[in-house]
């Protein structure tokens, strides 16, 4: 029998954010329809990633995106299902996606809102074939025109200014993790039902790790600071935990929610051919970052905090150092 005082461990996404907001006085709801709409794009997105290995989806199109990848026919998925989901809710000015150059304005028969969403559609793309976790990321911001379309401003905006992040990982099973500024909160897809249940309550991620994620393939091309530091991880010292183990999957989303429960560090830096490393700031960078300094961990891109970069362009790219507080303050 079923006593009143049993608390309910049925704690549905939608449930959590409303009752979030519901605390909060003054607030609209907005949020709760944004990341709403967020994981039914996401369940969409999940359908078509398992029917990957069915259905003829898998081809590459002819065509690079914006950051010189192949594009495959998933991304362009995900890209415009998250466009369609998102862009007729009423509580957005303006778009941008990784696989876009430019802003993605709200068409104008759709009311124009108070906030700015900027989005990975499918992170850890070149993985999909083999069957590898992949991801979706999102950001999102207030915004800073006052009416009318939104414009650069809105979306190039320091990820400190953010005021909700989180990822989806297609994976074993499907999560969705994000913050709103209280708490990281963890949510697994119960694909009978179709309902994202609390999974990971209020994530912390450890202050210290010893795994260390880094494609060291290319560490010819490193600065040798941080060949020393791969070299110093590797060494035997049973003091300090060393050697590290490690672990690159190459799926950076994938990649980091591990280091956010298990602890350690994920690296992406600068080299000869890239200086700024590889990751988006605006797409990859500033969600994780966020996402894993509300848990209790660090994100630099080796001179300064992830979250104050004062972004210039859409695309633009930044060195990452993310995870646990004493492994980003030691590399
Ligand atoms: P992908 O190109 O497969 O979309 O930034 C994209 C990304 O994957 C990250 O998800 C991943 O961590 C990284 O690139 C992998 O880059 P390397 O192959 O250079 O290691």
């Amino acid at each position: 029998m079923v006593q009143p005082t049993q608390s309910s461990k049925f704690m549905t996404l939608v449930r959590q954010i409303h009752e979030g907001e519901q605390s909060h006085p003054g607030a609209t709801g907005e949020f709760s329809d944004l990341l709403h709409g967020l994981s039914l794009a996401a369940k969409l997105v999940w359908r078509e990633v398992t029917k990957a290995g069915l259905v003829n989806i898998l081809g590459k199109t002819d065509r690079l995106n914006i950051s010189g990848d192949e594009v495959k026919k998933l991304d362009e998925f995900a890209d415009e299902t998250i466009f369609k989901m998102m862009d007729h809710v009423g509580h957005l000015c303006v778009m941008a996606s990784e696989e876009n150059e430019d802003l993605l304005h709200i068409p104008e028969h759709y009311p124009q809102g108070r906030y700015a969403l900027i989005y990975d559609p499918l992170d850890g793309s070149s993985n999909i074939d083999a069957n590898v976790t992949i991801g979706s990321i999102f950001s999102i911001h207030r915004r800073v025109s006052r009416e009318g379309k939104g414009t650069m401003d809105d979306v190039l905006q320091p990820g400190h200014k953010q005021v909700a992040a989180g990822y989806i990982l297609y994976g074993s099973s499907m999560m969705f993790v994000y913050c709103a500024g209280h708490g990281v909160h963890g949510f697994t897809l119960d694909p009978t039902v179709g309902e994202f249940l609390l999974s990971h309550e209020n994530i912390r991620i450890p202050p210290r790790g010893s795994i260390y994620s880094v494609n060291e393939g290319n560490i010819g091309r490193w600065k040798p600071e941080m060949q020393r530091y791969v070299q110093y991880l590797k060494q035997e010292d049973k003091e300090t935990g060393r050697p590290y183990s490690s672990r690159y999957i190459g799926s950076l989303v994938a990649d980091v929610h591990r280091t956010l429960l298990y602890g350690g560090i994920y690296c992406y830096p600068g080299d000869t051919r890239s200086p700024e490393g590889k990751l988006r700031l605006m797409y990859e960078n500033n969600p994780l970052a966020y996402i894993v300094e509300h848990a209790g961990g660090a994100a630099s891109d080796g001179r300064q905090r992830i979250l104050d970069i004062q972004p210039d362009s859409l695309h633009q790219r930044s060195p990452l150092f993310v995870g646990s507080v004493e492994e980003v303050r030691l590399a």
